[in-house]
């Protein structure tokens, strides 16, 4: 048996959502380098025509798909193009992902809902569009980006907390109930990495910048290569019979209780 092979994403279509930059952008290119055949949607036809300037300055002949991951009609419309322009999807990674940083009890409802929607009720959405196909096919892999904060809590992200929470429990929830159709649905759960998203986290003086390296054995914040990886692992013939698992890729923070100080 080659197991090298086992990693090889050779004739793979991987549908990576939310990435014309960031940790998608990153596990997108990886899975390009490792054969699949890459295609992406961002929110707005901005983002997607940077996100292809992006791909095609790294040799990857990605399509990009303008289509709001909490819109279903967009959703399922994006699919059906998709399977007529390129193929049935084998690869889906939910990525696409919000965060407000709002002490809880000043949050309005509508903000924690505008997260909760797109963290966690589109992956459902992009997830149910996606099953029906993967069936017909044989298999499909299904990897749901997770969080620190599917564990873990801290001050102002309620609202992407209890999201991420979710996260963990709808993939949980699609191996339980696709598993049968070889279908593997597993988690990947990055640490503290350096991407817009916590950009305002690591800005010069940023008490949480020191906290995050202390917290995290490694020393040091992610970058969204250290993701790339694990992803393709996680959407390979190598993982298999890796189902309902959250992959925490975190440099240790989760096993770490903290510096003494
Ligand atoms: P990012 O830099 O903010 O990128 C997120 C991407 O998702 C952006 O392209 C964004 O477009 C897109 N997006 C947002 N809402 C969308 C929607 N409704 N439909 C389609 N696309 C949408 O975030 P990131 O740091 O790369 O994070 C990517 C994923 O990893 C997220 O799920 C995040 O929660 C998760 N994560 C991040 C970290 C970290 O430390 N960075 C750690 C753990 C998990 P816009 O530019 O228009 O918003
Ligand atoms: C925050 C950060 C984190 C990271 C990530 C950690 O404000 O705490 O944005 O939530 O984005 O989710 O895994």
């Amino acid at each position: 048996m080659d197991y090298l092979k086992q990693f090889s994403l050779e004739g793979k279509i991987a549908l990576v959502t939310g990435a014309s930059y960031g940790i998608g952008f990153a596990i997108a290119k990886g899975m390009a380098k490792a054969g699949a055949t890459i295609v992406f949607n961002d929110i707005n036809q901005e983002l997607v025509n940077k996100g292809l300037e992006a791909y095609k300055a790294e040799g990857i002949d990605a399509k990009g798909y303008v289509c709001d991951v909490t819109n279903e009609e967009q959703v399922n419309a994006m699919v059906k193009q998709i399977e007529a322009e390129v193929g049935v999807i084998d690869i889906l990674v939910n990525n696409a992902g919000i965060i407000k940083r709002i002490p809880m009890t000043e949050m309005t409802a509508a903000e924690f809902r505008q997260v909760i929607d797109v963290d966690l009720n589109g992956p459902f959405i992009v997830s149910k569009a996606v099953i029906p196909s993967m069936i017909k096919k044989g298999h499909g892999k299904i990897i749901n980006i997770c969080s620190m904060m599917s564990e873990l809590g801290r001050e102002t992200v309620s609202a992407y907390a209890a999201a991420k929470g979710g996260l963990k429990m709808l993939t949980k929830n699609i191996c339980s109930e696709y598993g049968a159709y070889n279908i593997q649905c597993n988690g990947l759960g990055p640490g503290y990495i350096a991407t817009p998203q916590t950009a305002p986290l690591r800005e010069e003086g940023h008490p949480f910048n020191s906290f995050i390296i202390s917290k995290t054995p490694a020393g040091r914040w992610g970058q969204p290569e250290d993701l790339v990886g694990p992803a393709i692992f996680l959407a390979s013939d190598a993982s298999n019979f890796v189902n309902g698992h959250i992959l925490y890729v975190d440099g240790g923070i989760l096993a770490y209780i903290g510096k003494q100080p």
